[in-house]
């Protein structure tokens, strides 16, 4: 396993790998990982003849008040399990290679970048289309694999490869989640033994509105209610949003039908989670 920082070095080797005429599976990160970005791993090990993994904690994604300073930072363990998924290349620069002093080129995604968490995190998803951008641009990728479980991210970072032409396909794999039902995140590892238990309400709130939608109801209005109600019995987490939407657009839809996208984040303290499930 090759592990590059500098991005001519890796951008070099990328270049020679696809005149090799090899397929490259690119799956970016932040670190901190967890079976989520293994089972994405493992998504591009099977698709791909050289898989790479990006682990690069992006500051342009975070607001100023939000865990750019706190964000888990566990590289050496991240490398070991990767190593043993047979990845074959880590790419993990550093701030300033990937920002050195002056860059002011930012790739945005109008509308659909200014929904969802992007309505609560304002310029998250620039950071995200830039960083992202960037790291197609420095691989090479044939395909690069995302989890639903970052479903507004899956909207914006599709439409950008539409809209700008980037000559890759998105892969998309579904949420993994622990036995109890909780999306795994590196974020999770913020959280108290007794928030743990808190943060399952996100879990209770799609799964009440999955079985009320199951049993016919349309009107995304009662869904919303009914979710709404579900986090009313725990307090002291705080709804964000709860958002039924087109996966595509991200837009509001008054009634739901297949493929409708059912999004909420919250606060667990101080932490923010996201969850979601396709009807
Ligand atoms: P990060 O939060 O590290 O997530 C990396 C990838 O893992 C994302 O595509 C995310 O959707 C996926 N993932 C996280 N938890 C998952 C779970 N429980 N099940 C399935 N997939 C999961 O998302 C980012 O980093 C950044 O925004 C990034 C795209 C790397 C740009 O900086």
């Amino acid at each position: 396993m090759l592990i590059f920082k500098a991005i001519a070095e890796a951008q070099s080797a990328f270049t020679r790998l696809r005149g090799e005429g090899r397929t490259i599976g690119l799956v970016p990160t932040m670190g901190a990982l967890h079976e989520g970005h293994l089972s994405l791993v493992r998504a591009a090990r099977a698709a791909s003849d050289v898989v790479a993994v990006s682990i690069f904690v992006n500051p342009t994604q975070f607001g100023p008040n939000e865990d750019f300073s706190k964000y888990p930072r566990t590289f050496d363990e991240d490398c070991a399990l990767l190593e043993r998924e047979g990845v074959d290349m880590i790419f993990a620069p550093t701030v300033d290679e990937m920002y050195p002093p002056g860059a002011s080129t930012f790739v945005v995604v109008e509308g659909v970048s200014d929904r969802l968490d992007g309505a609560s995190r304002r310029g998250h998803f620039r950071g995200v289309t830039t960083v992202v951008s960037k790291l197609f641009h420095i691989v090479g990728p044939h395909k690069a694999f995302f989890g639903q479980k970052d479903a507004a991210q899956v909207a914006v970072l599709r439409k950008m490869v539409r809209d700008l032409n980037f000559p890759l396909q998105i892969v998309v794999c579904p949420i993994v989640r622990e036995a109890d039902g909780l999306a795994l995140s590196s974020r999770n590892r913020y959280l108290s033994a007794e928030e743990r238990a808190q943060a399952l309400v996100l879990h209770r709130a799609l799964g009440k509105v999955e079985e009320l939608a199951a049993g016919g109801e349309r009107s995304s209005t009662k869904l919303i209610e009914a979710a709404r109600a579900v986090f009313t019995s725990e307090p002291s987490v705080r709804a964000d949003y709860i958002a039924v939407v087109d996966p595509e657009t991200l837009e509001d839809v008054p009634e739901v039908g297949n493929g409708t996208l059912v999004a909420v984040a919250a606060f667990v303290g101080t932490t923010r989670l996201i969850d979601n499930v396709v009807l």
